[in-house]
């Protein structure tokens, strides 16, 4: 979702193409041969293939410096928007990345036999998102689902106190901090009702309006219709 947003923020014409994980589409050879992780979003662009959802946003800033600038030029402001990227990337999507594989994953991967969840996995090009796919075959440990829901918690209140500061994450410019931060949070109050609401965090539902409410978050939901967000895993 981050480099959808951040095309249709720029108006810039693309292809997508989505992968369903229920059929290991990104394990297949063709889509390792583009990102040999195996893993989504990846970018071609004349040829050359960009990967790490937050590193295609920023090359697209780079790439194509529209009218429509995603990054301050403030460089404090620069600043305060790469640690909201940052902070996305290290923190805050991990806690709901483990509570959607919990609820979606999981079932995703026990419908599959024995046999056949094995052949899938071993086709995982990194060691690591094997561990996952089998732990999430388990289940996660109890204590483990905890300790994430008590960090999605940590990560709505700081969402909290700093937008009840500024209009955006990096200030009072729109950035590549919310298109990141929003396409993990999205759907928040639906998802996690007791820990997002107009009551507990109503800066961020508020925010969370704002972006909804924008044209080209308008636009690119309607046109690519997302089927295999983490929000839709964690609900
Ligand atoms: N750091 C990477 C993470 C990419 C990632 O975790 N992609 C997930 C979907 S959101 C994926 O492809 N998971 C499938 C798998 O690892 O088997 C990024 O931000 O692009």
């Amino acid at each position: 979702m981050k480099p959808l947003l951040a095309l249709y923020e720029k108006d810039q014409p693309f292809k997508w193409q989505q992968l369903n994980p229920a059929r290991f589409e990104h394990h297949e050879d063709w889509f390792k041969a583009i990102n040999p992780n195996g893993q989504v979003p990846a970018l071609v662009d004349a040829g050359k293939v960009i990967t790490e959802s937050t590193v295609i946003c920023e090359y697209l800033e780079d790439q194509y410096p529209t009218a429509v600038s995603l990054r301050p030029a403030d460089a404090f402001d620069r600043a305060q928007m790469r640690v909201w990227t940052k902070w996305v990337d290290e923190y805050f999507c991990w806690c709901l990345s483990t509570i959607g594989w919990e609820r979606v994953i999981k079932p995703m991967a026990r419908a599959l036999s024995d046999a056949d969840f094995e052949e899938h996995v071993r086709k995982i090009p990194i060691p690591e998102q094997q561990t996952k796919w089998r732990n999430a075959r388990n289940g996660f440990p109890q204590a483990v689902l905890d300790e994430e829901m008590r960090k999605i918690g940590v990560s709505f209140r700081k969402l909290e106190a700093r937008l009840a500061q500024c209009t955006w994450l990096a200030g009072e410019q729109y950035t590549l901090a919310d298109i990141c931060n929003y396409a993990i949070a999205i759907d928040a109050p639906m998802i996690f009702p007791e820990l997002a609401n107009t009551r507990y965090t109503p800066h961020l539902v508020a925010w969370l309006e704002r972006m909804d409410a924008r044209p080209a978050v308008k636009r690119m939901m309607a046109d690519c219709k997302l089927e295999f967000t983490p929000q839709k895993a964690a609900g």
